[in-house]
């Protein structure tokens, strides 16, 4: 499986030096994440200090990890670059594409089938290339990269936005859309604007009902969805220490949904118990040498004041655990409140299922103490009321979860243990009896709730928590049952009570596993053909965006005002158009589909400006687009959050938008759109969202001078001819105007090939 031990040596040899020269540029002492970025500059040691939330940043990352739904079209672009073979390790992971309906085995067979065009491309493009390839059924991206590829003071980026997951090993590592990954692998600078900086002091220690995941519940809470937008999370304290490694994991996983680029904690003998146990004792003991460094400077942790732009302290042993949702990850809920929420707001109280697993929480150490719960039905005569599901992480941790019993333990509650895949988790769940879309309660360890998320029923109501609070809740059937004070009447009429969950961090006979799913690429990959059949439905090479055409973009139409919350989910959904994710031309027959129309309120219906008519946007967009109309998107807050998927970019550009104008924007979409040559604004002033109107002419103005740090204008003509201006902010730098002159960053690639 080869985790590149020459690599990380060859970081480890260069880290003290790279970070003294930063701390003497820096001129004060250093937090972790500090030492992680300077340590990582394109360029070598540090001659500049960089201002957070402000300079752009090239770095050079240690690797690359794509999942197979974005990995396509990553591949498709990198097929384009010219390149003979990858210029770092990268892996592949087909963890998206496999539906969970009946099971791991079952669904196994029929994924495969489905999907063999798609996993046979990207098995041929990894082999020809230089990139390891994880098989269908090897487990989810950030469960392997944890087990295999994350090491301490390591730099990496991935194709998905839970790529942060690594950070529970100490790593700076970052969602991004996949033309960023074909930088990478290319051998090019990656470019990040330099983070702020947030602290969270961990004090106490969990105890009781309270896990890792309740740590990120609460922050989440506090920092809501973009709370954390620009941002790296570094987590410290004895609290931080006293967790086990893949608890920090699941902390830095869900930290995707508070906008953070990512989270990290320092190294401490979690991570090397964790490296040690996953057949790592050789990074273990180059980590323990380079050790000192792989923390903050001696003072930071004392006073973070003075070194992060914020700080949040969370004592564990008053943490209560949290359930957040409906509908959005931070709606925060301490238990012990829960059930007044559940009755006052009206959600349905009635538990359907629960499920559990997922790359946010399928620890050996989640598994049992889930296992822990569910034990207690049979021991205390319950009789389990919902439909209970578990998705391991990986086939490593699902061989040794079935040696050790745990597998049999959740299946005799009634639980089905699906695929080592994202399942329901993306919206690959044929979930059964849902005719007519009902409204009714899921509770998943999971990390995204968001609307139709999990089985595209809109009145699914999605709540996330710890796997053994979802476990309890399965065993009772009712959101407002609170296992920390409530009790259970058993088959025999009596009242029990569940004892609080009993983990074991790591497995006491080792991890084990028999057929990892790994298959390394070919050492000369010259020969292998890519093949992508010209009429296929699920693949399509690209063609290039073109060029700008060298004037200010006038008498552009609206496509959608999108009104409030506006994810990549909304923006592309997944679930069944996961199938579509190497064909952009199909795929954008979901563009903007879940988005809802300010001026009508509802989704999926917009006025065609040619006719008048109200029409489904993909529609709409592209008699725009065969007219020769170019279009705008003008959206809300925090515009594009969740995924990384650059398709949310590609698509709206491919039907002919030619900006996007908001109130905010996530970062992952909003490099996405300057990626793909297309103009990402927002409004100076953000009350002039209101001032846009359905029937209005667009014109956006000054692109001929379009320079860093200087606004456009966009002017307005009104239905009735009147006209009005204001001023348009964008964060382009040099290099990212020349990519949107190109009509791409990848049509820059290609012509220096
Ligand atoms: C998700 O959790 O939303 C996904 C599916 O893993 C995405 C990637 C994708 O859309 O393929 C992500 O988080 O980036
Ligand atoms: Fe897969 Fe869900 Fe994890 Fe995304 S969050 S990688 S869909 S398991």
């Amino acid at each position: 499986m080869a985790f590149d031990i020459d690599m990380i040596k060859a970081v480890y040899a260069a880290f003290p030096d790279r970070v003294a020269a930063a701390r003497s540029i820096v001129g004060r002492p250093l937090t972790f994440t500090e030492k992680i970025l300077y340590s990582h500059l394109y360029d070598g040691l540090a001659t500049e200090k960089y201002e957070r939330a402000k300079s752009y940043v090239d770095f050079r990352v240690d690797r690359v990890a794509m999942q197979d739904a974005t990995a396509q079209m990553a591949l498709l672009q990198f097929v384009q670059a010219g390149k003979a073979r990858v210029d770092l390790p990268s892996t592949v992971h087909c963890d998206h594409l496999i539906q969970a309906e009946d099971g791991a085995d079952a669904d196994m067979k029929r994924a495969l089938e489905e999907n063999k065009e798609v996993f046979g491309f990207l098995e041929s493009v990894s082999k020809k290339y230089g990139i390891g390839f994880w098989k269908p059924g090897a487990g989810i991206i950030h469960q392997v990269v944890l087990e295999n590829y994350a090491f301490p003071g390591g730099m990496m980026i991935g194709t998905d936005s839970h790529t942060v997951n690594a950070g529970g090993l100490g790593m700076v590592a970052i969602g991004v859309g996949g033309a960023d990954a074909v930088d990478a692998m290319t051998g090019l600078a990656w470019e990040l604007k330099f983070p702020k900086l947030i602290g969270v002091k961990l004090t106490g220690k969990l105890n009781g009902w309270t896990s890792a995941k309740d740590v990120i519940l609460k922050v989440a809470g506090i920092l809501t969805v973009k709370g954390g937008t620009g941002a790296i999370v570094e987590y410290f304290g004895p609290g931080a220490e006293s967790l086990s490694c893949t608890g920090k994991g699941t902390i830095c996983n869900m930290g995707a949904e508070i906008g953070a680029t990512t989270s990290t904690f320092a190294y401490d003998a979690s991570m090397d118990r964790y490296l040690r146990s996953t057949g790592r004792a050789d990074v273990a003991d180059l980590a323990q040498g380079i050790s000192q460094h792989l923390t903050a400077d001696a003072g930071v942790y004392d006073a973070p004041e003075k070194y992060f732009d914020q700080v949040i302290e969370i004592n564990l042993s008053e943490l209560e655990p949290h359930i957040n949702g409906p509908f959005t990850p931070d709606l925060a809920w301490p238990i012990s409140q829960f059930a007044a929420a559940v009755r006052e707001k009206g959600y349905p109280a009635k538990l359907e299922v629960g499920l559990i697993g997922s790359c946010t929480n399928s620890s050996y150490e989640d598994l049992t103490r889930a296992a822990s719960v569910a034990r207690q039905a049979g021991e205390k005569n319950l009789k389990v009321k919902s439909e209970f599901t578990i998705t391991p992480g990986s086939e490593q941790v699902r061989y040794t979860a079935e040696r050790d019993g745990l597998l049999a333990t959740f299946e005799e509650i009634g639980g089905v243990v699906l695929a080592n895949a994202c399942g329901p988790c993306i919206g690959q769940w044929k979930r059964h009896n849902q005719a007519g879309n009902p409204k009714n309660s899921i509770i998943t360890s999971f990390n995204r709730n968001f609307a139709k998320r999990n089985d595209g029923n809109p009145n699914t109501h999605g709540f996330v928590a710890s796997p053994e609070i979802v476990t309890a809740m399965t065993l009772a059937g009712d959101l407002t049952f609170n296992p920390l004070t409530d009790t259970l009447t058993n088959e025999d009429g009596k009242q029990v009570k569940l004892d609080e969950p009993q983990g074991i961090e790591l497995p006491p006979r080792g991890f084990d596993v028999e057929d990892p799913g790994y298959q390394a690429p070919a050492q000369d990959g010259s020969s292998v053909v890519i093949k992508v059949a010209p009429d296929s439905d699920r693949l399509q090479l690209l063609s290039p965006f073109p060029a700008w055409e060298g004037t200010d973009l006038k008498g552009l139409k609206l496509l959608i005002k999108a009104k409030g919350k506006c994810t990549t989910d909304h923006i592309s959904m997944a679930g069944p158009w996961l199938r579509f994710r190497g064909h952009l031309d199909n795929i954008a027959n979901n563009t903007l589909t879940g988005a809802i129309n300010a001026y009508n309120d509802k989704a999926d219906a917009v006025k065609n400006p040619l006719t008048g008519e109200y029409q489904p946007v993909p529609v709409v967009a592209r008699a725009m687009k065969a007219s020769g109309l170019g279009s705008i998107v003008v959206g809300d807050e925090n515009y594009g959050e969740g995924s990384s998927r650059e398709h949310a970019a590609m698509q709206p550009r491919h039907l002919g938008v030619r900006a996007v104008l908001v109130r905010s924007f996530a970062r992952i979409h909003e490099t996405n759109l300057k990626k793909q040559g297309m103009l990402a604004l927002t409004f100076a002033n953000p009350a002039d969202y209101d001032r846009i109107q359905e029937d209005d002419t667009l014109d956006i103005l000054g692109l001929t001078s379009f320079a860093p740090g200087k606004p456009l204008t966009l002017q307005l003509t009104h239905a009735d001819g009147s006209t009005e201006q204001f001023a348009v902010n964008h964060t382009y730098n040099a290099q990212q105007i020349e990519w949107f002159k190109a009509g791409s960053a990848l049509n820059i690639i290609r012509a220096q090939q």
